[in-house]
């Protein structure tokens, strides 16, 4: 089977990009990095790796999102790609993208969906006296941090955790759910 060629979307450090960028084995191939932050450490991370890695900064767009995702998507089409994963990335994507991408666009956020959406998860998981948090890999849909659960990784809260220690325990787990994930969905989509 040939490998399905991925864009990876940054914004800032790239941590789960490395890692994605790492485990990269028979079933998937990273081809493309685009990060809509100018200068971040995410797009050397990428250089580094001899992946092709394209800053497309929002902001002269201004409000006008569609325009910047047109780009996005005809770079994105231009390349070939089939899958897409946002890793870090922290534009809001319009219904254009969205449907455009329907079924091959994923994400990864830092709590156990549906619980703390959104921001400052770490924190908000200690302050509801959860028992457990972790990351979770999804399908991106219209709704922010929705969309079908294809994979979860849980750790217990500990007493004396903060958000530090939690962040720094569930950025392992994401660096070992992503990989596997991507992987397992690029797996299940039509050669
Ligand atoms: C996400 C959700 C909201 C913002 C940033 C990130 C999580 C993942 C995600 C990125 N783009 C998405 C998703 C998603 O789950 N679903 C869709 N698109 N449709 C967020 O509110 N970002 C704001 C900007 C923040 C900043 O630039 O610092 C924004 O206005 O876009
Ligand atoms: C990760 O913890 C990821 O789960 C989170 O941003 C961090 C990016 O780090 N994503 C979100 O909060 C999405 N709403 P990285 O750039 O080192 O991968």
């Amino acid at each position: 089977m040939t490998k399905k060629r991925v864009a990876v979307l940054i914004s800032g450090r790239g941590s789960n990009l490395q890692a994605l960028m790492d485990a990269q084995q028979d079933v998937y191939e990273i081809v493309l990095v685009v990060s809509n932050v100018p200068g971040v450490a995410g797009l050397e991370r990428a250089r580094a790796a001899g992946i092709e890695a394209i800053a497309l900064d929002h902001k002269p767009y201004g409000k006008n999102r569609e325009a910047f995702e047109r780009d996005l998507d005809a770079l994105l089409i231009e390349r070939r790609i089939e899958l897409v994963a946002l890793a870090g990335f922290m534009r809001v994507l319009t219904p254009y993208f969205v449907r455009a991408w329907a079924g091959r666009l994923i994400n990864i956020h830092p709590s156990l969906l549906p619980k703390h959406p959104g921001v400052n998860t770490h924190a908000r998981a200690l302050e509801a006296g959860d028992a457990e948090h972790g990351c979770t890999v999804h399908l991106v849909v219209e709704e922010v941090d929705a969309g079908e659960i294809i994979g979860q990784a849980q750790t217990p809260i500990l007493p004396g955790d903060t958000p530090e220690t939690l962040a720094n325990r569930v950025l392992e787990l994401e660096h070992a759910l992503y990989p596997r994930c991507l992987a397992n969905f690029a797996r299940t989509l039509a050669a």
